[in-house]
């Protein structure tokens, strides 16, 4: 087929997997995501840098607004910068448990017995923080939030499938990050430690939300 395209295309015709085999791969990809946990204790023990560049390169598959790839991943193994973004998140985070007036939040994280010390932003080897672009060269991208979130998603599936751990964390505010990291102008997004689980890790012990809870097929399966 000849379309009239004014930009260049090319085929896209990956071979077809019998149904069997893909549903045999989503069981097995199920498998191996529901095995991953968010971690608070990490092992100090070294993670080499292409861990990190394995994860980023996965992140960076991600569908985004526009194909505009509005994100920025930095990451750093440098005992002083950690030591220095550690100081600032406890800071935010001090006045988060202790000076704001927020009882509906802080009851609703009760249950993970999170609190204003954040050890594992100096144990964890590395730290990389994902930033978003809201303007590349001046001009504004588009669901720059959606994007940065799907490329994240794959960033921790790269990681977990690699036996490495990490935790989404968000102190609040975050600014902080871009001037430490240097990336004025880009919104810190998610702070990842990553690591291997301490061996005394421990995590709240959650549930997943059933299926039926997460997926409704409307119009039925006729
Ligand atoms: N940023 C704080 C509080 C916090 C908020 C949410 I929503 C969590 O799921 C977990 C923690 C902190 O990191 O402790």
């Amino acid at each position: 087929m000849t379309r009239p395209h004014t930009h260049p295309f090319i085929p896209f015709t990956p071979p077809r997997l019998p149904i069997e085999e893909g549903l045999d791969r989503g069981r097995a990809f199920h498998r191996l995501l529901d095995a991953r946990r968010s971690v608070r204790w990490f092992s100090p023990d070294p993670v080499p840098a292409e861990a990190i560049e394995l994860a980023v390169l996965a992140a960076n598959t991600a569908p985004s607004g526009a194909h505009q790839q509005p994100w920025r991943f930095v990451a750093t193994r440098n005992p002083d910068l950690k030591r220095r973004i550690r100081a600032a998140a406890e800071e935010e985070e001090r006045r988060f448990y202790h000076e704001r007036e927020l009882p509906e939040w802080h009851a609703a994280l009760a249950h993970l017995e999170t609190d204003a010390n954040k050890e594992f932003l100096e144990v964890a080897p590395w730290l990389v923080v994902a930033f978003a672009q809201k303007q590349q060269d001046g001009k504004k991208t588009y669901y720059t939030n959606e994007s940065v979130g799907i490329a994240c998603g794959f960033f921790i599936a790269a990681l977990h499938s690699m036996g490495l751990a990490t935790l989404t964390h968000t102190p609040n505010p975050m600014t902080f990050l871009a001037d430490l990291l240097g990336r004025e102008g880009e919104r810190p997004y998610i702070l990842f430690p990553i690591g291997y689980p301490a061996d005394d890790c421990e995590v709240p012990d959650l549930r997943r939300k059933p299926l039926g809870d997460a997926l409704t097929f409307a119009g039925g399966l006729a």
